[in-house]
């Protein structure tokens, strides 16, 4: 782990959080119950947890006082296990990774942003979890990982999420929620089985229209039962081929955050359809009426409005497949370099693939073709690299537009909704030249 976060003293870090509500943050970093002789200690889940985060089995584990931060941690931020993400709310946690360390074909584990609207489960056991699956099926019928894995074909993706908001920083007036930028999408290799296949041998009946997905994470209210988020897809979304029930995240186990033990992924849609901790999936004959469901969430009004003007709720529709959108991943935003440049980046639109990706270096008045890689797969961002010579000392911007199969092209400016979703402009990176 690094420690980019120590250069933002105003975020709170894990010592902060500690000394604000030690109870809380035992609990939310490692599952740990505290006593209230406060020598509770470590057991199951909640060791391995701590064992996974220090990098070692700890031996005397019985002897740690419940609130002890392991001194490993010594200058880390919030975000155990996550590598230079930008913390934006630590309640719940939100954390975006900048475009520069999105650098790879696959994100890394560490660098897959965390976008949670409640409070993630505590005394996460994988090998007791189950995923129940229900409503308009013939056959109603609750696994354990274990069963998902010996009765289904278990494959590996890469898939893309990116959250509905990404790019909401950049609205004006601007939006409330998360100010994400650029970062709350990535690319990681994904191992599970599909969605499609447990939901053909539950038997899916005439009239199913929507699925409902249920997470263990809870309200920030606290209050019992109340999800702090349940989204669906139409049925026929849900029956494609790459959309994964996923108990693997790049070789490994799921990150805590990102959804451990069992998460949904749904490429190419709002982030908020891949529920993280999924116990529960429900299949219904109506468009699915769950939190986050109605009203302004995840919804878009149906025709152009006016920066900042109120939109009737009844004139809202729910957001599908994202937009065709790329990101320059190399050279950093604000880098020094000289003037033989190589570009890199990745481009993706939901559903569909890319076709092309061009590359401007005059504020763009020409454009030169980048040289674009196929997706890994169906789902996955596809990445694009260009060697740019600049001819001399002095500022310049290289701007990246992609354009997809469809022929749709990223835009210089997008219409304004209330919420800030659906930012796909065409991405700038500040260069340099001594
Ligand atoms: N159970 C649950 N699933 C969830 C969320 C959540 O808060 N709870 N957030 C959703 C949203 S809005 C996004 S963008 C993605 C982000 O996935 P990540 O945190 O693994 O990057 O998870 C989705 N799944
Ligand atoms: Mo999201």
């Amino acid at each position: 782990m690094s420690s980019h976060q120590s250069s933002k003293p105003d975020h709170p870090d894990l010592h902060e959080f500690f000394a604000r509500d030690p109870q809380e943050a035992d609990r939310a970093f490692f599952g740990r119950e505290a006593c209230s002789d406060r020598r509770g200690f470590l057991r199951g889940a909640g060791l391995a947890t701590m064992a996974a985060m220090v990098g070692a089995v700890i031996p005397f584990h019985r002897n740690m006082p419940a609130g002890l931060i392991p001194a490993a941690f010594a200058d880390e931020s919030l975000l155990v296990g996550k590598d230079g993400l930008t913390l934006l709310n630590d309640r719940p946690l939100n954390a975006e990774t900048p475009p520069h360390l999105l650098d790879d074909a696959i994100t890394p584990t560490s660098r897959h942003f965390i976008r949670n609207n409640g409070l993630p489960p505590v005394d996460v056991d994988p090998a007791a979890w189950t995923l129940t699956v229900d409503g308009l099926v013939d056959h109603p019928s609750t696994y354990s990982i274990a069963d998902l894995q010996s009765k289904f074909e278990v494959v590996t993706m890469a898939l893309l999420i990116e959250c509905g908001g990404n790019g909401r920083a950049f609205f004006d007036p601007p939006a409330k929620g998360n100010q994400w930028t650029y970062g709350a999408v990535a690319c990681s290799e994904w191992t599970g089985v599909r969605l499609r296949d447990v939901l053909e041998a539950a038997g899916v009946q005439p009239g199913v229209v929507y699925t409902a997905h249920v997470g263990a994470d809870t309200h920030l209210s606290g209050e019992a039962g109340k999800l702090p988020i349940s989204r669906g897809v139409p049925i026929a979304k849900a029956m494609t081929d790459n959309v994964l029930l996923a108990f693997g995240q790049n070789g490994g186990a799921l990150h805590p955050m990102n959804g451990a033990p069992l998460r949904l992924v749904i490429p190419g849609w709002p982030g908020s359809c891949s529920q993280k901790w999924l116990r529960r999936i429900t299949l219904r004959d109506v468009v699915h009426d769950g939190p986050k469901m109605t009203g302004s969430s995840y919804r878009v009004p149906r025709y152009q409005v006016e920066p900042g003007e109120k939109v009737d709720k009844q004139d809202f529709v729910i957001i599908e497949r994202m937009p065709v959108k790329s990101l320059i991943t190399h050279p950093a935003n604000g880098a020094g370099t000289g003037s033989t440049v190589e570009v890199r980046g990745h481009a993706w639109s939901g559903d569909r693939t890319i076709a092309a990706v061009d590359i401007s270096y005059d504020f763009g008045a020409t454009w030169m073709p980048a040289a674009l890689d196929a997706p890994a797969n169906e789902g996955a961002w596809q990445t694009f690299h260009a060697t740019v010579e600049l001819p001399g000392a002095g500022y310049y911007e290289v701007w990246a537009r992609a354009t997809d199969s469809a022929g749709v092209m990223q835009p210089h400016a997008i219409d304004w909704n209330p919420k800030g979703y659906l930012n796909n402009t065409m991405h700038r990176v500040a260069l340099r030249v001594a």
